[in-house]
């Protein structure tokens, strides 16, 4: 496959049927330019990845990236960080995303220690990691999976290790909820997305995005274990925590 990035258009024309969203060879060609104009602070969550790396990591230690796409976030610590600073092993269950990332990592990092694996993370048997990210993956299990992968990623952590969470969110609040909503589809028109792509992309999306609340995601994190957590981003309704286990 080519490395080239297109534009999302796979909502702009009438579909009878609205498929269920997945990460197919289609998605995989146009995803940067559809998760640049459609997850708010997304370029902000990667440029902070370094910096916490750089605070939290240890030298060499080895990070772990769930749901890695096509491993934007081990670009990112690459464009960041030496190549002995850390290694790198993104976990994808797309066969297509895996291709690609793996060949992009690489081409554009052929110094720094990064593997790309298909698997899946509800199954998956965790190396030790002092960093875990999980980027706008786990609103995409189902809602009974989530507590056990947290704990288990947990477990995977060393002590002292920090698992960063970002995810779309929904308010406590149904005004609060409704407004914010409204608001993310105003930055979904303001990136150029019709209201048809909207409305057609929201139906996709139903019951295989199902957000949490922040509330549930402090819960998951302090029942799985994690001694603190704190949220250290929010851009309307989508949010990262950063999660410690004790040293
Ligand atoms: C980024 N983190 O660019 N196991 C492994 N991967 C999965 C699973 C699973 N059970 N379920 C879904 N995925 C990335 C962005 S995208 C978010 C993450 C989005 C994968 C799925 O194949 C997709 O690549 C990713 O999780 C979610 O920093 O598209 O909104």
């Amino acid at each position: 496959m080519s490395n080239a990035s297109y534009r999302d258009g796979i909502f702009s024309t009438p579909l009878d049927r609205v498929a269920r969203f997945s990460f197919d060879e289609r998605v995989v060609a146009c995803f940067p330019d559809m998760i640049r104009r459609s997850v708010p602070g997304y370029g902000q969550i990667l440029a902070m990845l370094g910096p916490l790396a750089r605070r939290h990591l240890r030298h060499g230690g080895h990070v772990h990236d769930l749901g890695c796409s096509l491993g934007a976030a081990g670009l990112a610590l690459a464009g960041q960080l030496p190549p002995d600073a850390f290694r790198y092993t993104g976990i994808d269950l797309s066969p297509a995303m895996v291709e690609r990332a793996s060949q992009t990592l690489r081409e554009e990092c052929p110094a720094h220690d990064m593997t790309v694996i298909e698997d899946d993370i509800r199954r998956h048997a965790f190396e030790a990691s002092g960093m875990i990210l999980l980027n706008f993956t786990l609103q995409f299990l189902a809602p009974e999976d989530r507590n056990s992968v947290i704990a288990r990623l947990y477990e995977a952590l060393e002590p002292g290790g920090v698992l960063i969470l970002s995810e779309k969110i929904v308010a406590d609040d149904e005004q609060d909820n409704a407004w914010l909503v409204e608001r993310y589809h105003d930055f979904k028109r303001a990136n150029g997305y019709s209201d048809l792509e909207i409305s057609q992309k929201r139906t996709a999306l139903e019951n295989v995005l199902v957000p949490d609340t922040l509330a549930a995601h402090h819960a998951r994190l302090a029942d799985a274990g994690f001694s603190r957590s704190l949220t250290w981003f929010q851009y309307l309704n989508f949010a990262a925590v950063i999660a410690f286990k004790e040293a």
